[in-house]
Order: structure tokens, then C-alpha cells, then sequence
């Protein structure tokens, strides 16, 4: 989901949520449970240094023993991460509530280097189940509470299970439908039915100029995923593909998101979803005076970003990359490009996401010379426009600043 903002909010926003991205560099020893509670506000019992346990998980010699793991999470921003010991390629970790529990809360596996391998609500009715694609010298069980939860006790059993087949990675072909839809239903939305994208509905500057913007977006999307076996077609080169493939339908309006996508489908369980990209929301942005180029670019990151939940990626607090939620609607219009970000908090107040290695471990690289995504920075012209925008928009910042600082309203 990628959030409609004004462009007035947003370089507060940026602001704002940049200052919160927690650092836990230096947790854990190699083998003991600690537990890790970075805001340092909440006085949680357990936090800081002192460990809540002396279980040890189950190691490569300790195979199928099931180990409980428990703790207590508090407010929003508070978490637990035991260090779970080695992670072998065909490991398969099942983590689960112990008897008893019956509550839900976010449960995350990271890698040595602190990055997301998966993440799931673990209720009594669900279980988090991941196999490791790559070898990493440690696996991080993480534990926070559900977002807007408060939190509590909790209790898992954790069981390591050798030599499960690693689900090879597969193509995904995607086609991109600019020809107009009926009925289209992502998530548990109603279906909604729009026209074939006409460039003149994001701003009456563009009238003539549709092509020109959707090959700009098609361009910006096969930039994006050249180095991935991602096969990536438009309705205007040719008919729906016949095998498996996920659909981006551009169309529509809605009044808070530009893009949403069916789910975030970890290592991409289903080739066959939809995402649906708000082109008639764009036209917020008429005040930044992009070309229908630049506005291709705009459109072209936020159907990325969709595409990347389909393939598995959360969000990332980084502008520069493709999966980010915190960037302004000037970074939106740049190019960006899958890199490593830290985790937006609502996904796990620590970590990050590693797309480059989880699209590698989903869809695949291709084969071949890599050609690596390089971002481009603002053009000239468009430094020139942001620099007067924002002159402009100080008076108006100054009268609106109390209702513009929280863009979820
Ligand atoms: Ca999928
Ligand atoms: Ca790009
Ligand atoms: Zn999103």
C-alpha cells in the first residue's frame, strides 16, 4: 500500500519519521536468549542488558527439540529478539503459540545481519513457518506486540526442523493493464470499473500525451526489476497472457492510498494477484509541474512498490528506495531502486529489508550482465521547482501545520 499524501504534508512527514529508525547493533550472545528493548521511554520489565531467560534454542545438534520462548512486550515500539543460533540452508524454523496463549502478536525471523527473512501475526489459529534459502551464522526470533495492541505476555514453541527441498525460485510474469477494467477487486475491496488511462485525468497539461506517460511508467517498472526474472508486459504490446501471471490495473481514485496491493505475499506463494495503481489520485500533484515523463516515474515507482508487496516485500524507511513510506512526493518522483531500508516500525520496530536478496531468493536473478539500477537524482529543472514550491508553501505551512502532521488522519 502506498499512502496519498499532499505535498505539503510530506516534508514534515519526512522529517518526523526519520527519527525513530532503532539501532540494535550489539545484541545477543551466540548461543542465550536476550532480550533487546530499544525505546527507552517505556520501562519494560526485562529491558536493556538483563537477559529474560537462559533457554537456548534449538541448534544444528539439537535438532527437533522443541524450545519455549517467552517474554513480555509492552507498547508500540518495544520487542523482544532471541538469538536462535546457526540458520542452515533447508532449515525449516515453525514458530507457534505454546498451550494457553491467546494472544496475538507480531513474530519476525531476521537473519545474522538483522534482515527480514519472515514476519507473520502469530495467533493461536496461525503459525509462522519459514525455510532458509541462505545460509546465515545466526537466526533472530523477534517478538513484538500486534500493532495496536498493548502487548503482554507471550509464550512460543520454536521447532527446527533439517533438510526441508528449498522452494526453487520462479518467474514472475506481470502484465500491465492500462485498457480500462470492470468489476476490479483487490484486497476486500468492492470492485471498482474505470476507462482506459488517459494522461489528461492526472493533469489536462498531459491531454495528448498518454502514450508518452505509459511508456515512461513501463520503462521506470523494467528498469526497476532488470536484474529479477520478472517478465514485464502492457496491455498496449499485446493480449493478457495466457499462463499464471500477477495484474497492476491503473485506473481509478480513492481518497487516502495511490496504490494497493492484494497482500504483502511472502516469497510470492500465488504468481496470480492483483494490485490496483489510483492513476486519477496523481492528479494531487498537479503544483509540482512534473512532465508527463517525470509523472511516468511517479507512477512507475508507486507500481513497483505494489508489485514488490506481491512479491513478498514490506515497507522501508528509506526515500531512495522502492519499498520506502516515509520519502516526500519529490522523492516519489525520482527515480528510485530495491535496495537494503530499515523496517517502517509498523512492519517491526527493528531490522530491515534486504529486497535485492529476498526478490533473488523469490523470483530469481537473471541471467546474463547484470544491469544494476542506478537512481538518478532530481533533474535540474525539477531541483528549481521543489526549491520555489517550498518557498511558496511556507506562509501556508505555517496556518496548516496542526492538521497536516499526521498523514494517516
Ligand atoms: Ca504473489
Ligand atoms: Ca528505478
Ligand atoms: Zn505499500
Amino acid at each position: 500500500m502506498r499512502l496519498r499524501w499532499t505535498v505539503i504534508v510530506v516534508s514534515f512527514a519526512s522529517v518526523v519519521l526519520f527519527a525513530c529508525t532503532p539501532d540494535l547493533t550489539g545484541t545477543g550472545g551466540p548461543s542465550l536468549i536476550d532480550a533487546v528493548s530499544v525505546v527507552g521511554d517505556t520501562g519494560t520489565a526485562g529491558s536493556g542488558t538483563s537477559p529474560v531467560g537462559s533457554q537456548t534454542l534449538p541448534t544444528a545438534q539439537t535438532q527437533n527439540a522443541p524450545t519455549t520462548l517467552s517474554g513480555s512486550v509492552a507498547a508500540s515500539g518495544d520487542y523482544r529478539l532471541f538469538d536462535a543460533g546457526a540458520g542452515t540452508t533447508g532449515d525449516e524454523w515453525i514458530v507457534k503459540p505454546a498451550a494457553g496463549s491467546d494472544t496475538s502478536f507480531l513474530v519476525v525471523l531476521f537473519d545474522a545481519d538483522h534482515e527480514l527473512l519472515r514476519r507473520e501475526l502469530v495467533s493461536p489459529r496461525t503459525t509462522l513457518e519459514h525455510v532458509v534459502r541462505t545460509a546465515t551464522p545466526t537466526i533472530y526470533v523477534g517478538v513484538a506486540p500486534a500493532n495496536g495492541s498493548g502487548g503482554g505476555d507471550f509464550s512460543f514453541v520454536v521447532t527446527q526442523r533439517a533438510g526441508v527441498a528449498i522452494p526453487a525460485p520462479a518467474q514472475q510474469v506481470v502484465w500491465l493493464n492500462f485498457a480500462g477494467g470492470s468489476d476490479v477487486r483487490v484486497q476486500a475491496r468492492s470492485g471498482i470499473s474505470f476507462p482506459a488511462l488517459d494522461a489528461a485525468v492526472v493533469n489536462p497539461q498531459y491531454a495528448g500525451q498518454s502514450a508518452m506517460l505509459k511508456s515512461a511508467i513501463v520503462a521506470a517498472m523494467r528498469e526497476d526489476y532488470a536484474a529479477y526474472n520478472v517478465v514485464i508486459l502492457s496491455s498496449d504490446e499485446g493480449p493478457v497472457p495466457g499462463g499464471p501471471h500477477a495484474t497492476i490495473q491503473f485506473g481509478g481514485d480513492d481518497p487516502r492510498l495511490l496504490g494497493l496491493a492484494d497482500n504483502v505475499d511472502q516469497y510470492n506463494a500465488d504468481p496470480g494477484q492483483t494490485a490496483m495503481v489510483y492513476v486519477e489520485a496523481f492528479a494531487d500533484y498537479k503544483t509540482m509541474e512534473l512532465s508527463a515523463d517525470e509523472m511516468g516515474q511517479m507512477i512507475g515507482n508507486t507500481a513497483s512498490h505494489e508489485l514488490g508487496h506481491l512479491l513478498g516485500l514490506f515497507h522501508t524507511q528509506k526515500p531512495v528506495d522502492i519499498m520506502d513510506t516515509t520519502g516526500s512526493a519529490w522523492d516519489l518522483a525520482t527515480d528510485q531502486s530495491f535496495t537494503t531500508g530499515s523496517l517502517e516500525p509498523s512492519v517491526f520496530p527493528t531490522g530491515s529489508e534486504n529486497s535485492p536478496a529476498r526478490l533473488a531468493e523469490t523470483v530469481g536473478e537473471k541471467a546474463g550482465p547484470k544491469e544494476k539500477g542506478v537512481t538518478k537524482p532530481l533533474s535540474p529543472e525539477m531541483m528549481l521547482r521543489k526549491a520555489s514550491l517550498r518557498a511558496l508553501m511556507r506562509n501556508e505551512l505555517r496556518s496548516r501545520c496542526g492538521t497536516c502532521l499526521d498523514p494517516d488522519g
